[in-house]
C-alpha cells in the first residue's frame, strides 16, 4: 500500500533516513502527528509555549531569526528540551540561494542551524544544486538530519503549482538520501510520475501548514484547513500549526496553549486512524 495507508510504525521501521525514521517512531510513541511553530519574538515566550505542548507533539518548528534576545543558549536549552520530552526540531529557514551560499547558512553565521536543527526545507527554485549544496553539510555530520522542499505552499496565489511541484518532486527523488519529504498541501505520490521514475519504495513525509479548528485565514494571505481536509483527504503525515495554539494576544496563557495543543494533538490523530489500513 502507498505509504500514508500505513501507519507511522511500519514506515519508522523501513525508512532509509535517519531523521525520517526518528520523526516517525516519535509519532508513532507519543500518538502524535502535531508540530507547533512556536512564532514568538521572546525567548522567555518561546520556552513558556515549547515547556507547555512538549507532550503533546512530534516536532517543534522554529524561526530563530525572529527572536530578539537570542543568544547560543537558546538553541543548547532547546536541544536538551527535545531529549527531555522526545520531539525532533525543525528549523523553518527556507533556504533559496545556491549551493555553495546555502551550505555557509545551514553550517556558519549566528545560528550554526546544522547543528540543532534536525530538519530544514528550502524552496526548490534554485535546482537540484540547492539540495547539494545543503546535503555537502547535513549528510557529513553523523547527526539525524533532513530536508524538506518546499513544493506547495498555504497562501493565497502562492506560485507553487504545477509544474513547479511536479519539478520539485522529480528533484527529491533524485536525492532521497537526504529530502525526506515536503512542506505541501497533499500527497505527493501521484505527481510527476515518468515512468522511469522508481518511486517504488519512495516514502516522502508531508508537512502541512496552514491548518486551524476556528477559522478559515488571516488579512495576510494565510488560508487555513483542518486537520481532517488535511490528514484524512489529502494524506499528509503530519500538521503544523501556529496561531491555533499559540494565539494571537501578545501575552501566553501556558494553560490555554495546552488546551489547545492536546486539542490539535487529539484531532491530528483521529484524522490519522481514520486513513491507515495498516
Ligand atoms: P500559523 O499556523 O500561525 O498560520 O503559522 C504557520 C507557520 O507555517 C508559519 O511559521 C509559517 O512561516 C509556516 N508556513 C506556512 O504557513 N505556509 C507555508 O506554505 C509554509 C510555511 O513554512
Amino acid at each position: 500500500p502507498a505509504p500514508h495507508l500505513q501507519s507511522y510504525k511500519n514506515r519508522a521501521a523501513k525508512h532509509s533516513n535517519p531523521a525520517a525514521r526518528a520523526l516517525l517512531r516519535c509519532m508513532e510513541a507519543k500518538k502524535s502527528n502535531l508540530a507547533v511553530s512556536v512564532d514568538v519574538t521572546t525567548t522567555k515566550d518561546f520556552f513558556d509555549i515549547i515547556e507547555a505542548v512538549a507532550p503533546y507533539v512530534c516536532l517543534i518548528k522554529t524561526h530563530v531569526d525572529i527572536l530578539e534576545d537570542w543568544n547560543p543558549g537558546v538553541t543548547t536549552r532547546l536541544q536538551h528540551l527535545s531529549r527531555e520530552h522526545n520531539f525532533l526540531i525543525f528549523e523553518d529557514r527556507k533556504f533559496a540561494d545556491i549551493g555553495n551560499t546555502v551550505a555557509l547558512q545551514y553550517s556558519s553565521g549566528l545560528y550554526k542551524i546544522s547543528s540543532w536543527a534536525h530538519i530544514v526545507n528550502a524552496h526548490p527554485v534554485p535546482g537540484p544544486s540547492i539540495i547539494t549544496g545543503l546535503a555537502s553539510v547535513g549528510m557529513k555530520l553523523q547527526e539525524e538530519r533532513g530536508l524538506l522542499l518546499l513544493a506547495e505552499m498555504s497562501t493565497k496565489g502562492a506560485l507553487t503549482i504545477g509544474s513547479y511541484t511536479v519539478e520539485a518532486v522529480r528533484m527529491a527523488r533524485e536525492h532521497r538520501d537526504f529530502v525526506i519529504g515536503f512542506i505541501a498541501q497533499h500527497r505527493m505520490e501521484s505527481i510527476g510520475l515518468s515512468g522511469t521514475d522508481d518511486v517504488v519504495d519512495e516514502d516522502f513525509l508531508i508537512l502541512a501548514p496552514g491548518v486551524g479548528l476556528d477559522s478559515k485565514g488571516d488579512a495576510m494571505g494565510q488560508q487555513y484547513r483542518t486537520p481532517t481536509e488535511v490528514v484524512t483527504q489529502c494524506g499528509c503525515d503530519v500538521i503544523i500549526v501556529g496561531r491555533g495554539i499559540i494565539g494571537i494576544g501578545r501575552d501566553i496563557d501556558a494553560e490555554k496553549v495546552k488546551e489547545q495543543a492536546r486539542r490539535y494533538q487529539t484531532a491530528g490523530w483521529e484524522a490519522y486512524e481514520k486513513r491507515i489500513v495498516t
